[in-house]
C-alpha cells in the first residue's frame, strides 16, 4: 500500500499530502504519517513553512468512523493537532471538497487557510451524537464570533467558503490551482515574517453574549432537537470556551467527548450513518451492472403524490411529462407545482433563476402518447388494482422499448401490476412518501420479473434525486406499511382498553417518534383506514371486531381527521394543534363496552412494548421471508419514512440494545393473552437461541 501522507519540499515550502481515499480519513496511519511528517519538518532548518493538503476529491472528511468502538492506535488526533498547534513556521491549510470534522479541526489548528471558492467546512459531529473532540469547540469559537460557532457546531451545517471567509474561518479563496496558490501564500508569510496565528493564542470575545445567553439557547435548543444529548453537550463545551483558559478548555472537550462516544445516542447515530451508506447496494447485482440512461420522466396522475414525485425530478433537472385524464386536474397539478416554486423563490431557498429553469422543465399533456419519449414512467393514480392495470396496458402500448415502468403504490402487488405489461422485466415499484419531495425514503420495490438493470438504473436515479432508497421484496404493504399494520393495530386495542389518544401520542413522542398514532391517523385521514377495513371485509377477509373500532365509529360520525377539523383531536380552523375532545372518551368507552372490553390503567411501558414490538417481530419475519435485504435496511426506512427516533437507530438497532431474548418473553406473555397476532417470528426465535443480535445476520 503506498504511504497515505507524503512530504515534498519546492524551496523553503514544504508540501504534505494526504491521500486515503475515498475521503481521506484521519486513520491511524494517516495520523501517523502527519506526525512524522510535522516531526522532520520541525527539525529541518531548509524548512521555513507548511503546506497541508489532500489528493482525490476532498480535503479530510473527518476521523475514521469505521475506527469508532475500538481501541484508539497512537497517535491520538490531539497529540497530532497539538504537534500543529505548536509548530514553529508558518502552517497553511489548502482546503478543497468538504474539510469535516477532525479534517476541519485540523484545518482550524494550521495557522492560516486558504479554500477554493467551492469548498465547505463543516463540524458535523453532533450527526453522529458526538461534538468535535479535537479542539473544535474551543478554536473555532476564538476564531469567529461565539453565536457563529455555535450555530455551525450545534447544527452540523456545511458552510460553503465565501461565507467561512466572512465569518473568518477562512483567510482566502484561491482563485486558480489551490496548490501553488497556498505555496506562494505559505512564502508570503514567510517574506512578511507573518505572526502565527494560533487559534490556541487568541482570546474569546465574550462582548456580544449576555448572561443568560447559554441558558436561553440551551432551552430553544432543546425545543428543536428534542430527546438528542448531543447538541447539548456541544453547547456545553463551547459556554466553557467562553469561560476556561484553551489548555483547561481542551481538556474538558475530551471529557465529554468520550462521554459522548461511550453513549447509546452516538452508537444509534453512527449505525443510521452506515445503514443509509449500505442500503443502495444490492446484494446479488454485481457493481458494474449496466444502467439505462433517464433524459425524461413521465408521471402519471397530478394529485399530491404525482406533483410531488415530479418536484424531485425537475430540482435534479430532469425534464418531466405529466399526464391527467382531464385538463381542470393537469392545471391544478401543475398550480401546485408552480406554487412550491413560487414559495421557494419568496423564501430565498431558491434563486429565481433556478427555480424557473426547474419549472421550465414541466410539461402537462392528457394524451397518453406524449410518452413515447419518455425513458422512466412513474404512475401515482388511485390505489385499486383495475385502474393499475388499465394504466400500465396504456403504458406498454405508448412507451419506447427499454423503458422502465414504475409503479407508486404503496399496497398492491407489482408482480400483477407488470402482469398486465407484455414486459414485466421492465416494471418495478417506486414508493414514495407523502410530501414525495420533502421526505427522503424510497421503497424500490423489485418484482420476480424485474430486470437487474432496470434495478440498478433505479438504485443510481436515488442518488441523482437525493433520496434515501431500500429495496424491498413484493408482499402487502412492503417493508414500512407492512410493519405499520400491527402498531396501527395495538393503539386501536390499546385505546378499547382504557388508554386515551393522548396518553398513546404523548408515550410515543416521549419515546421518540415525530408522531404519536392518533396524531398521524388524524393527519392522514381515518377514513384511508376505514375503506381498506371495508374493502377487506367485502373481499372476504375477517377483520376482527376490535380493529379499527374507535377509528370506524369516529368516520360515521364525520370526523375523518384534520381535514374535518376532528378525528381522534379537535382542530382549530387554520391550525393543525390537537385538541383533547371529550366527546372522543366517549365513543372509545361505548366502543368498548359494545365490545365487551373491560377498561383498566394502562402504563406507559404496556403502551410502548404493545406498539414496538409487533413492529420489530413483522421486521423478522419480513427478513427471513428476503423481503428486506438486512436489518439495517428496516431501520433506515422507519427513520426515514416514519418519523422512528434517529437516535434510537431504527426498530432493529433499538431491539438489539434492549436485547431479542427479553423481547421474545415479552411477545410470548403476550400472545397468551392476545392470540396469534403475536406470534413470534421464528427468525426472532432462532436468533434467541442462538445468543445472536439483528446486527450479526
Ligand atoms: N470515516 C470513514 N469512512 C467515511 C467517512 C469517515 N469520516 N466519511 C465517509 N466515509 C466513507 C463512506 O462510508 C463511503 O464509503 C465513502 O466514504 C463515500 O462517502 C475528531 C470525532 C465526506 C461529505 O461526519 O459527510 O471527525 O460506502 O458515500 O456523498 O471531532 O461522506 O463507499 O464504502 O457519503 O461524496 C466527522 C461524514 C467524523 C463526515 C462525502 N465527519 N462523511 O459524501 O460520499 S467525526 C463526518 C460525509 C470526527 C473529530 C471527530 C460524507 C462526505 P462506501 P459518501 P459523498
Amino acid at each position: 500500500m503506498s504511504e497515505p501522507v507524503t512530504c515534498k519540499q519546492h524551496d523553503s515550502v514544504l508540501l504534505i499530502t494526504i491521500d486515503n481515499p475515498p475521503v481521506n480519513a484521519l486513520s491511524a496511519a494517516v495520523r501517523l504519517g502527519l506526525s512524522k511528517a510535522f516531526a522532520v519538518a520541525e527539525q529541518e532548518p531548509t524548512v521555513k513553512a507548511v503546506v497541508l493538503r489532500c489528493a482525490g476529491r476532498t480535503f479530510i472528511a473527518g476521523a475514521d468512523i469505521t475506527e469508532f468502538g475500538k481501541p484508539m492506535q497512537p497517535p491520538a488526533l490531539p497529540e497530532v493537532l497539538d504537534q500543529i498547534d505548536t509548530f514553529t513556521k508558518p502552517v497553511v491549510a489548502a482546503l478543497h471538497g468538504t474539510a469535516l470534522g477532525g479534517g476541519f479541526e485540523t484545518a482550524l489548528t494550521c495557522h492560516y487557510r486558504i479554500a477554493e471558492a467551492s469548498a465547505r467546512v463543516g463540524l458535523p459531529e453532533v450527526k453522529l451524537g458526538l461534538l468535535p473532540g479535537s479542539g473544535g469547540t474551543q478554536r473555532l469559537p476564538r476564531l469567529i464570533d461565539v453565536k457563529s460557532a455555535l450555530d455551525m457546531i450545534v447544527s452540523g451545517r456545511q458552510v460553503a467558503a465565501p461565507e467561512a471567509m466572512a465569518l473568518g474561518a477562512i483567510d482566502r479563496i484561491a482563485e486558480g490551482d489551490l496548490t501553488e496558490q497556498a505555496m506562494a501564500y505559505a512564502r508570503e508569510l514567510v517574506d512578511n515574517s507573518a505572526p502565527l496565528r494560533r487559534c490556541s493564542d487568541m482570546a474569546v470575545n465574550t462582548a456580544d453574549i449576555g448572561a443568560t445567553f447559554f441558558a436561553e439557547y440551551r432551552t430553544q435548543v432543546a425545543k428543536q432537537q428534542r430527546g438528542l444529548e448531543a447538541p447539548q453537550a456541544c453547547i456545553e463545551a463551547i459556554e466553557i470556551a467562553t469561560t476556561l483558559p484553551f489548555a483547561e478548555g481542551l481538556k474538558k472537550e475530551r471529557e465529554l467527548f468520550l462521554e459522548r462516544m461511550a453513549s447509546s445516542e452516538s452508537a444509534a447515530l453512527r449505525h443510521v450513518f452506515f445503514a443509509e451508506r449500505q442500503a443502495p447496494v444490492v446484494t446479488d447485482l454485481p457493481r458494474d451492472t449496466p444502467k439505462r440512461e433517464i433524459r425524461r420522466v413521465g408521471i402519471i396522475g397530478a394529485g399530491t403524490m404525482g406533483s410531488g414525485i415530479a418536484i424531485n425530478f425537475l430540482n435534479a433537472g430532469i425534464p418531466v411529462t405529466l399526464l391527467e385524464m382531464k385538463s381542470e386536474a393537469l392545471e391544478r397539478g401543475i398550480k401546485t407545482i408552480q406554487a412550491y416554486y413560487d414559495d421557494r423563490k419568496a423564501k430565498g431557498r431558491m434563486s429565481e433563476e433556478k427555480a424557473n429553469a426547474c419549472f421550465a422543465r414541466l410539461a402537462g399533456t392528457l394524451d397518453y402518447a406524449d410518452f413515447n419519449d419518455v425513458d422512466l414512467a412513474i404512475e401515482a393514480v388511485f390505489e385499486n388494482m383495475a385502474v393499475k392495470h388499465e394504466v400500465f396496458a396504456k403504458l406498454d402500448e405508448v412507451c419506447k422499448p427499454g423503458a422502465i415502468l414504475a409503479t407508486n403504490t404503496s399496497y398492491l402487488d407489482v408482480n400483477q401490476i407488470a402482469a398486465a405489461t407484455s414486459r414485466p422485466q421492465d416494471v418495478l415499484g417506486l414508493h414514495f412518501f407523502s410530501p414525495a419531495h420533502v421526505m427522503r425514503l424510497l421503497e424500490v420495490v423489485r418484482a420476480d420479473k424485474t430486470a437487474d438493470d432496470v434495478l440498478a438504473t433505479a438504485m443510481k436515479l436515488l442518488g441523482t434525486i437525493g433520496k434515501v432508497g431500500v429495496v424491498s421484496g413484493v408482499c402487502d404493504g412492503f417493508i414500512g406499511n407492512r410493519m405499520l399494520k400491527g402498531y396501527g393495530r395495538e393503539a386501536g386495542i390499546l385505546l378499547l382498553e382504557g388508554a386515551s389518544p393522548s396518553q398513546i401520542d404523548s408515550t410515543m413522542n416521549r419515546f421518540g417518534m415525530a408522531m404519536g398514532p392518533m396524531a398521524m391517523g388524524d393527519l392522514a385521514g381515518l377514513d384511508i383506514g376505514s375503506r381498506a377495513r371495508e374493502e377487506r371485509r367485502q373481499r372476504g377477509e375477517t377483520v376482527s371486531p376490535t380493529d379499527g373500532a374507535v377509528a370506524d365509529r369516529l368516520v360515521e360520525m364525520g370526523r375523518l381527521g384534520q381535514k374535518s377539523g376532528k378525528g381522534y383531536y379537535r382542530y382549530e380552523a387554520g391550525s393543525r394543534k390537537p385538541i383533547l375532545d371529550p366527546e372522543v372518551d366517549t365513543v372509545i368507552e361505548q366502543a368498548a363496552k359494545q365490545l365487551g372490553i373491560e377498561r383498566r390503567d394502562i402504563s406507559e411501558e404496556e403502551i410502548l412494548q404493545r406498539l414496538i414490538y409487533p413492529l420489530i417481530n413483522e421486521a423478522a419475519k419480513i427478513l427471513e421471508e428476503g423481503i428486506a435485504q438486512r436489518p439495517s435496511d428496516i431501520d433506515v426506512v422507519w427513520i426515514n419514512g416514519y418519523g422512528f427516533p434517529t437516535y434510537r437507530g431504527g426498530p432493529m438497532h433499538y431491539a438489539d440494545s434492549i436485547g431479542l431474548a427479553s423481547i421474545l418473553t415479552t411477545i410470548k406473555q403476550y400472545q397468551q393473552r392476545y392470540g396469534d397476532t403475536w406470534q413470534a417470528a421464528p427468525l426472532l426465535e432462532r436468533l434467541v437461541q442462538e445468543g445472536k443480535r439483528f446486527s450479526d445476520l
